[in-house]
């Protein structure tokens, strides 16, 4: 173990402390003002403003309004933004200028730091205790001349102080009463963007970087600015800019100046800015002949690097590293540990910088053959050896699980496995595994349960995940959380109800123990409605995403059944098996589960303490979420359910599906009540997330189905009423085609115009053609929901379906593959007659039809009668080739409207 000698705690507590310069000081003060103008002036329509997110005006706030005379006791950047988000904040939320306060008399806010409202004001009871970063709210409230203090332990807790009273009042709790104070619960609280300088960020779901374009820096960094808001507004206090698959090329002198723009633009809110390195840059960069971290030249060269970034920017917060892993260079190369890599960033960055290193490192040329070969034990096996070897400013950052941010998976064993280590839990806000921002997934309720993990150390109270982040389980200096955000340049997170994860990740970072329904319920009453009903129906949606997801994308412990070696996206039961990245599922004939045991399997249990260990070693002991994590079972064995494997698989995808459907309902019932903008926003998110909730369920039940050759008790499996293959249809210019993984297409097949090689093979049509030769040329119509029929002279291809069920009126899905490499366009008749077209412009990932862009289009309402001719017309454009897996009838009937009783308003968090 090396001396964790003298590295003062504060310093570690938050790195920051390096004053910036006065002359700096006021160029960046300038610079903020200029900011704010700059905000201020542009109309939200054309800009990104941080009040397309939670700091948005409210019109729904029921409190008198208050006339709020904000004034700072200091000279501080940070001081005078509190004063302005104050200022702004009460005039947005409250409209500012009435006089109508308690009293009837305009009310002082008096902002400081602790140390300055003690000398101005010393009677108020400032509490004696407020830790670094936290804020105290006081309502000083003489009837005759009431004032608010909001005090800061330092200027960022008083920013903080300022951004936790605008939430009460967007709230709407009575702010005459306060007397509260705060401080976080954990040092480091970041956002990670995998920005690359191009522009481009890997995994990101929201559009081009915010902070690059085309290898600089932008020019405009008014979203930065705003960015810089929102993260404070929840508390978190710093940003590590790019990629970690890093761009050796921002280490370069004239890049970090352009970086310092960005440290400049974030600075007000107290915001620092971090990089991510490669290792190997002291030789692509530095021109070293070597980047072996124990180089005396390497470790000269990362320290005079460390100078140059600290002269530029004085606050600058440290590296993030992800070395040795997925083609990443690191240490390996040169038979060094990660340790004594991490230690070499770490000293050139002491006293003030973090190293934020990763232990997200593994083999991804693994011996699939080998069944003990275990992905999921890696980072333990690696790390846990180095333990109290790290320098004290290097923090060692571990994804929540022991694999890559599944829907489920087990808490890393390796957060109770370095005791002697300052530890960071990276958790993945851009929802590259949890539906890519195009589903609704809340996370907030899986972080908290991971927070919420007890590793049965000696000391029950102090074995939890958030004890050991805080430090307080291991008495280490410093640690936190850091949230993978991706935000980009369209509306932040790309779809309005994914904010709610980054609005989660701050408020759980400074109190881990919020309940992330109370969570859910304040971001809704800011960023939606304080209407009761509203906040009840979008906070159960929100409650209920997450457990809808893995129910039809991976349950049991199953992981996400995604394409694992591509898009991340759509179902793909097999791509994850039978590979160096590791075994997933382990599903044959005989049963399903990778076993992780002592007994029989890889012995990944034996990472956890003997407690929690043995608690994993037996299917009885190990709760039904994670049981296919741990075990292998046959496919008739009861899970704690009472349940067989299999009937529990089917049951939970047919469960979760149903749920994504009550979703779009449950919106519906919102259409009066909140901005109309935002509903037409997004409704059709939630159709299409209905949508593919049950491309989901069908591929993983039909996988499983046919695999285990059992029945599903309940008649589903394999059998869909209503629905009418395209392959069995009598086709005219479409042809067979299999689709590439088979359970991505009902039974396996679909039909394409002018089927591509890459499509499949094309297969003989089993159904009859109609009109055989006889393709009808269409008429250029357009129709009313947008779609284009196909130009004059067009032939398309089609399928004809003859209706032969029962008369009624019916909602008819057309499940279709809307390729991105061009924009097919589709029809649907009646008995010749069009009363539907559409165009397949969607953007979902891959280039071939499956699951990742098999998605529908609903036609409700339509009288049908046995008899009746279906026809769906394809016109092909470019590689999209208008492919067309199957209609499906259900018979419309009236949803029940949303009934529950409104919730009981609930207490302050602060
Ligand atoms: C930045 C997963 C993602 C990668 C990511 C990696 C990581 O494998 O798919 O895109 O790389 O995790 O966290 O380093």
């Amino acid at each position: 173990m090396i001396e964790r000698k003298a590295m003062a705690t504060a310093a570690l507590r938050f790195p920051m402390q390096t004053p910036v310069p006065p002359t700096r000081q006021k160029g960046i003060a300038a610079l903020a003002s200029s900011l704010f103008l700059i905000v201020a002036a542009i109309s939200p329509a054309c800009a990104q403003t941080a009040d397309q997110a939670w700091l948005r005006p409210s019109t729904m706030v029921q409190r008198p309004t208050i006339s709020l005379e904000p004034r700072a006791l200091g000279y501080g950047i940070m001081e005078q933004t509190a004063v302005r988000e104050l200022t702004d904040g009460n005039a947005r939320l409250l409209g500012g200028s009435s006089d109508s306060a308690p009293g009837g008399e305009k009310v002082e806010a008096i902002l400081g730091t602790v140390d300055e409202v003690r000398r101005a004001l010393p009677d108020v009871p400032i509490p004696r205790d407020l830790a670094p970063e936290g804020y105290w709210i006081y309502w000083n409230g003489a009837e005759d001349k009431p004032s608010l203090v909001i005090a800061g332990a330092d200027h960022a807790g008083l920013i903080y102080g300022v951004f936790a009273f605008l939430r009460l009042i967007a709230t709407d709790h009575d702010i005459t009463q306060l007397d509260l104070h705060s401080a976080p619960a954990f040092h480091i609280r970041w956002v990670d963007q995998w920005d690359n300088p191009d522009g481009t960020i890997e995994r990101g779901y929201a559009g081009r970087s915010i902070f690059f374009e085309g290898g600089d820096v932008r020019q405009d960094l008014a979203p930065v600015a705003e960015y810089a808001r929102l993260l404070a507004s929840v508390g978190i206090n710093g940003c590590n800019l790019n990629n970690v698959n890093a761009s050796p090329d921002l280490l370069k002198h004239d890049r970090l100046q352009q970086i310092a723009r960005i440290a400049d633009a974030m600075r007000p809110w107290g915001v620092h800015v971090a990089l991510s390195v490669a290792i190997d840059s002291p030789k692509t960069v530095g021109g070293l002949t070597t980047f072996d971290p124990k180089d005396s030249a390497v470790k000269a060269w990362w320290a005079a690097k460390a100078k140059d970034i600290f002269d530029l920017v004085p606050d600058f917060a440290g590296f993030t590293v992800k070395a040795d892993s997925e083609g990443q260079p690191g240490p390996a190369s040169y038979g060094r540990s990660p340790a004594e890599a991490a230690n070499t960033l770490a000293a050139a960055l002491a006293p003030h910088g973090l190293v934020l290193y990763r232990s997200f490192v593994y083999n991804h040329h693994l011996d699939w053959t080998n069944p003990k070969a275990d992905r999921a034990r890696a980072a333990y096996d690696i790390f846990h050896p180095l333990d109290g070897q790290f320098a004290p400013n290097v923090i060692i950052q571990t994804k929540e699980g022991p694999i890559d941010f599944q829907v489920r998976e087990p808490v890393s064993p390796l957060f109770a496995g370095l005791p002697h280590t300052s530890q960071a839990m990276e958790v993945q806000i851009t929802q590259e595994y949890t539906g890519q921002q195009r589903h609704l997934v809340y996370l907030a309720p899986k972080w908290r349960e991971v927070l919420d993990f007890n590793f049965q150390l000696n000391s029950w109270d102090t074995s939890t995940v958030q004890a050991i982040l805080s430090g307080e389980a291991f008495k280490q200096p410093t640690g936190g959380m850091v949230g993978v955000a991706n935000v980009g340049r369209d509306a932040w997170l790309g779809s309005p109800l994914a904010l709610a994860n980054l609005y989660a990740m701050g408020r759980l970072a400074w109190n881990p123990g919020l309940d992330p329904e109370a969570i859910a319920e304040e971001w809704t009453r800011q960023t939606i409605s304080n209407d009761d009903r509203v906040v009840q129906i979008v906070d159960t949606m929100l409650m209920d995403s997450w457990p809808a997801y893995e129910n039809y994308t991976g349950p049991f412990g199953l992981q996400t059944l995604t394409d694992i070696t591509g898009s991340h996206y759509g179902p793909n039961v097999e791509s994850s098996e039978r590979n160096g990245w590791g075994q997933w599922h382990n599903a044959d004939q005989q049963g399903v589960g990778m076993d992780r045991t002592h007994a029989y399997g890889t012995r990944f249990v034996d990472q956890y303490p003997p407690q929690v260990a043995h608690l994993y070693e037996l299917p009885v002991s190990t709760p039904d979420e994670l049981m296919l994590f741990f075990h292998h079972l046959t496919w008739n064995h009861p899970l704690g359910n009472g349940k067989s494997a299999i009937q529990s698989i089917y049951d939970s995808h047919y469960e979760g599906a149903a749920k994504a459907a009550e979703f779009v309902q449950d919106w519906t019932s919102l259409k009066d009540r909140i901005d109309p903008k935002l509903y037409a926003d997004v409704l059709p998110r939630l159709e299409y997330q209905a949508g593919h909730a049950i491309v989901w369920r069908d591929a993983v039940v039909q996988y499983f189905h046919k695999l285990s050759g059992l029945p599903d008790e309940e008649g589903r499996a394999g059998s869909y009423p209503g629905r009418l293959e395209a392959e069995s249809a009598r086709l005219t210019g479409y042809k067979v085609i299999d689709i590439t993984p088979w359970e991505d297409a009902s039974m396996g097949k679909a039909v394409s115009c002018g089927a591509t090689a890459s499509e499949g093979a094309e297969q003989p049509a089993s159904g009859q053609a109609l009109y055989q030769g006889t393709a009808s040329v269409v008429p250029n119509t357009t129709q009313k929901d947008g779609g284009a029929l196909a130009p004059e002279g067009t032939v398309p291809c089609a399928a004809d379906f003859t209706f032969t069920g029962k008369p009624g009126v019916y909602d008819i899905a057309v499940q279709y593959f809307d390729l991105s490499d061009g924009v097919a366009k589709f029809s649907f008749r009646l008995n010749g007659q069009p009363i539907a077209a559409w165009s397949a412009d969607a953007s979902l990932p891959s280039h071939i039809p499956n699951g990742d862009n098999s998605t529908r289009h609903t036609i409700p309402n339509i009288a049908l009668k046995p008899g009746d001719f279906l026809r769906v017309e394809g016109i092909p454009d470019g590689h999209d080739r208008a492919a067309l897996d199957y209609i499906e009838l259900t018979p419309n009937e009236p949803s029940p409207a949303a009934s529950a009783e409104p919730p009981t308003p609930r207490d302050t968090n602060p």
